[in-house]
């Protein structure tokens, strides 16, 4: 939390004729995960529901054996203390445990705040704090980071952190082995989780989401993607992200009764190992891993003939890149425009191909309401839409996106409308079809090949460093990204910071290794706007020129 922000509530909830209409339309059914998970497990008891690596070796767990680690997990975690309604952070990696975890929280009726496993110290200590946080799980060692070291020492800042658990500690096993017991089902309009926001300013914000929200936008997923028990969904993105959790994800394959695997790492040679021996019908990736995964295509003794649908998000999916995908992967395309806020866009499967190959997709829900706005000042906005077929900014509301960050009053009053809508700044075009194409974003984020970052954090991280001024941070277009970023900076008088310098420092202030800037140019002075703000456009252009000089 900034020193200027004032805590707003936890939860904006939708207002009560929009939460009477989600229900009556059968949108909302009054479930929670935990309900979920029962009725899953007695219709789909003996089915395989995850399977995963741990050091090696394959563990699968059917639908039964899931439904009871989730209940001993969430009596474990009554059993220390853990309340209905308290904040755990959770930051693992694509383990099988991740999915009883969660679900052991939703059950005990804490909320997993979903930490992603590249974060590190200050962002975790950053969630920790902002949640007030009673408890960290996470893993002792993952990629070559001491995630129990770092969390111990988030612990030791937070207060109200009172447990660290790491998955694979005795600690665990016996947190694991509690006796299930009943607990009470928490509110189903209540808040089952904190998501994390790619952000634009500061700090990064959380995104309340409920369980009747989140379950029909996880129940349509599964619908529109057409899984059936008979699916294999694969998560080879980390599970924690909105997309390879619910769109539709791991959750949607539960619904679905299908299985959900988990893959350790996204590269190919992973991957395809797992679509051969899995049997793998379905998966999601960013634009950069699709395009590593064709290439790789070429060359792979793997039988991919199981893979049905490749779905490609979080980034612009070029038209170049999305015309590849079909013939080298052997499946169809399905492009995804999602946000953790809420708003989900997929193409259709029975679209045509012009559909499918140049637009980003049509939102999940008759009920999801689109404006595209004029772009202008975005600190007067005049909210006016444009015309038919014209590039604009993208406003949404509908039944599952969200009315308000959590504790976040300041902010939310910028990043909704008035009648709440949520101003995403993404630029796009309506098709007449109602499928959008994003072209473009309005907002001061970077796009790392799908992992966003927000400008002004990593700008204030490079403030703090006693020989820089001013910093501004943006986009560098890359041909494997799609976007990079470049770190302009200002140093204070007498000062000579270098680009790796500053690298390292951002690197040493504890933050995920994607937030690090690319390129640091030190500049005398920032070109200006005609009110005296740094022109992040002709920032922008000098760097296009640079480019092209090479
Ligand atoms: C997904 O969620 P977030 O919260 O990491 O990022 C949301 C932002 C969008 O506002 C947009 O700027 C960008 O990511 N984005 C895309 C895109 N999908 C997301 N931009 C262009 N084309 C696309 N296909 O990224 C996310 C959440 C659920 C499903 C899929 C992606």
């Amino acid at each position: 939390m900034s020193a200027t922000e004032h805590p707003g509530p936890d939860h904006v909830p939708w207002p009560p004729e929009a939460a009477a209409r989600y229900r009556a339309s059968g949108h909302w059914r009054g479930q929670t995960f935990g309900r979920l998970l029962t009725a899953l497990a007695a219709a789909y008891a003996d089915r395989t529901a995850v399977v995963g690596e741990r050091a090696g070796t394959t563990v699968r767990w059917t639908y039964a054996e899931l439904d009871e680690r989730a209940h001993r997990i969430a009596a474990g975690l009554a059993g220390l203390g853990v309340k209905a309604g308290d904040r755990v952070v959770l930051q693992l990696p694509n383990i099988p445990e991740f999915v009883p975890v969660v679900f052991g929280l939703w059950r005990a009726g804490a909320w997993p705040v979903f930490a992603l496993p590249a974060h590190r110290r200050t962002e975790l200590r950053h969630f920790a704090a902002h949640t007030e946080a009673v408890a960290i799980i996470t893993v002792d060692r993952h990629d070559r980071h001491d995630h129990a070291a770092t969390a111990r020492a988030v612990a030791a800042d937070v207060r109200s952190v009172r447990h660290v658990l790491t998955v694979g500690s005795a600690e665990f096993g016996d947190l694991a082995a509690t006796p299930p017991r009943e607990l009470p089902d928490p509110d189903p309009e209540g808040v089952a989780f904190l998501q994390l926001s790619g952000g634009s300013t500061g700090v990064p914000k959380l995104i309340p989401r409920t369980h009747d929200d989140y379950i029909y936008s996880v129940r349509e997923s599964a619908r529109i993607c057409a899984l059936r028990p008979e699916s294999v969904y694969m998560a080879a993105l980390p599970v924690a992200h909105n997309f390879p959790l619910s769109s539709p994800g791991v959750l949607g394959a539960l619904h679905a009764g299908a299985a959900a695997v988990l893959a350790p790492r996204p590269d190919a040679d992973t991957a395809f190992r797992l679509i051969e021996t899995e049997r793998v019908t379905i998966t999601g990736v960013v634009p950069p891993l699709a395009a590593a995964w064709v290439q790789a295509a070429a060359r792979t003794e793997r039988d991919l003939s199981s893979l049905q649908v490749l779905l490609v998000g979080g980034a612009k999916c070029g038209r170049e890149l999305a015309e590849r995908i079909g013939p080298a992967l052997g499946c169809r395309l399905q492009q995804v425009f999602g946000m953790a806020e809420g708003l989900v866009c997929y193409t259709r499967l029975d679209d045509p191909d012009d559909i499918v190959l140049g637009t980003q997709g049509r939102p999940i829900s008759p009920d999801d309401e689109i404006r595209v706005v004029d772009p202008d000042d975005p600190a007067a906005p005049s909210d006016a839409e444009v015309a038919p077929g014209r590039v604009g900014a993208l406003l949404t509301r509908g039944p599952y996106t969200i009315r308000g960050y959590y504790r976040a009053a300041e902010h939310n009053a910028a990043a909704f409308t008035p009648d709440g809508f949520y101003r995403t700044g993404d630029l796009v075009r309506r098709h007449p079809s109602g499928h959008l194409e994003v072209v473009g974003r309005a907002k001061e984020q970077i796009n790392r090949g799908g992992e966003k970052v927000a400008a002004e954090e990593v700008e204030d991280h490079l403030m703090a460093h006693p020989g820089v001024l001013d910093a501004a941070v943006v986009a560098v277009p890359d041909e494997y990204l799609g976007e990079r970023t470049c770190a302009y900076v200002v140093p204070t008088a007498g000062a000579h910071p270098t680009g790796p310098e500053l690298r390292r420092f951002v690197r040493e202030r504890g933050v995920a290794a994607f937030k690090v800037p690319d390129l640091v140019v030190v500049v005398e002075e920032f070109p200006v706007t005609g009110v005296g703000k740094t022109s992040k456009r002709e920032l922008r252009a000098a760097l296009a020129a640079r480019t092209e000089k090479g």
